[in-house]
Parts: structure tokens; C-alpha cells; sequence
């Protein structure tokens, strides 16, 4: 039955086993050193660098193909420090007073407080907005799915693309985060999904000690 949509060739290749195997085995061994930085370096980081990651992210699947993000890439040192002086008072609640014990303690290891210097420091920032839905030139909506776990999948592909670069990242969810709509001026669709802290690393940065489950912890093949 012919539809009306359109089809064409695939582009993707089709490699040998060998070539599976080397290729996922030094591919695990680079993403193996992917880890939370929280002391940045300003050391610039060229914008062309921020926009092909980006655009990586956009290559990631949605549901519906309804590409339920936006990201805006944040290097203004005004815009920046708002970001800290917003964030770190919505921190200094958590810390105090919102975060349960239980919390506090699985946070403990990690080191974090309410002081968010990396948000200066830190050449880029990437808020990154999961859309509820879309509006068209007519201001008519389109309804999207999956929306979370779509925008999910993006973000990873974000930090897998920064990393890959070279670069150091931080998943930073302020909590809560509305403060960045208004700041970075983003419609009422959109809903802050996380601010990726993105950089070099300091010369001594300092990287937790933690461990992380082990392969029949985390998987088992039936
Ligand atoms: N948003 C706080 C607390 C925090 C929460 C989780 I879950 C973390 O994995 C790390 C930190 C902060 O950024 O300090």
C-alpha cells in the first residue's frame, strides 16, 4: 500500500564483528573516565565546540519525532552570576531546610554544599528546557511525548558529546529551577530540565572517591 509519507536509504554503516568489538571496547574505555567535575578552570572553551555538541544532542531520538527540547548556551558573566546568586538561594533552602536527612546523608560523600562558585568559573552553561508542547506559526499545539524521557536521552547525548571533546561536566539541578525561565526568557511551554556546567578542569581539581556498581549489579543477558 503506498502511503503518503516518504521514505529513504538508511546512511548508517554496517560494520564487521571486529569492528564492533574495537570500536565499543575503546569507545567503554573513554567514557570509563566520565566524571561529576565541580572545580572548573576559566579557561575559554571555543563556542563552536558548545554548538556541535548541541547539535548532537538534537540528533537524539523523541518521541514522536516532536524533539521536545531547547538549549541555550550561556557564556555572559552578568547572566552567569545571576544564575549563581539565584541558584545558590534556592541551595541554601535545600541545604538547610528542604533536603531530608536521608538525602543529606546520600549526599554527604560527594562533598557538595550551597556554595556554587563553578556557575561563574565555568566558561559555558547550558540550560537545557524539556517543551510540554509545541506552537506553530499559527499558534496552534502539537502535543508531545515522552517529553522526559526524551530530553533525557538528549542530555546524554550532550554529556557523552562534551566528554568524547575533552571537556568536563557538571549535571547541576538546582532545586527548584524555575528561576531560569525567567532569567533566560523562556516561554511557559518550557520547564528548566538541568543546567549543565561544562568547561576544563581546574588544574587540582578534586573528583570524589565512590565506586560504581559492577557489571552483574547493574545487568544480566537472558
Ligand atoms: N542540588 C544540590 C543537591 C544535590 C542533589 C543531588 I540528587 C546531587 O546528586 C548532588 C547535589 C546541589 O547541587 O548541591
Amino acid at each position: 500500500m503506498k502511503t503518503p509519507y516518504s521514505f529513504e536509504p538508511y546512511c548508517g554503516s554496517r560494520p564487521s564483528q571486529a569492528e564492533l568489538e574495537s570500536s565499543s571496547r575503546d569507545f567503554l574505555a573513554l567514557m570509563c573516565k566520565r566524571r561529576s567535575v565541580r572545580d572548573f578552570s576559566d579557561r575559554a572553551v571555543p563556542e563552536s565546540v558548545i554548538q556541535n555538541a548541541i547539535k548532537v544532542a538534537a540528533n537524539a531520538p523523541s518521541g514522536a519525532n516532536m524533539q521536545p527540547w531547547y538549549f541555550v548556551a550561556i557564556q555572559d558573566k552578568q547572566i552567569k552570576r545571576e544564575i549563581r546568586l539565584q541558584a545558590e538561594a534556592e541551595e541554601r533552602e535545600l541545604y538547610a531546610h528542604r533536603a531530608s536527612d536521608e538525602w543529606l546523608r546520600a549526599l554527604a560523600p560527594l562533598g557538595t554544599n550551597a556554595e556554587k562558585p563553578f556557575l561563574e568559573t565555568a566558561p559555558w552553561l547550558i540550560a537545557i528546557f524539556s517543551q510540554k508542547y509545541s506552537v506553530n506559526e499559527k499558534a496552534e499545539k502539537s502535543k508531545h511525548y515522552y517529553t522526559p524521557e526524551s530530553v533525557g536521552i538528549a542530555t546524554g547525548m550532550l554529556i557523552t558529546a562534551l566528554h568524547y571533546a575533552g571537556l568536563a561536566t557538571l549535571t547541576h539541578t538546582p532545586s527548584p529551577m524555575g528561576f531560569l525561565r525567567h532569567i533566560l526568557n523562556r516561554p511557559d511551554a518550557e520547564k528548566p530540565f538541568l543546567l549543565l556546567v561544562v568547561g576544563y578542569p581546574a588544574d587540582d581539581a578534586k573528583v570524589p572517591v565512590i565506586s560504581k556498581k559492577l557489571n552483574d549489579q547493574f545487568m544480566h543477558i537472558v
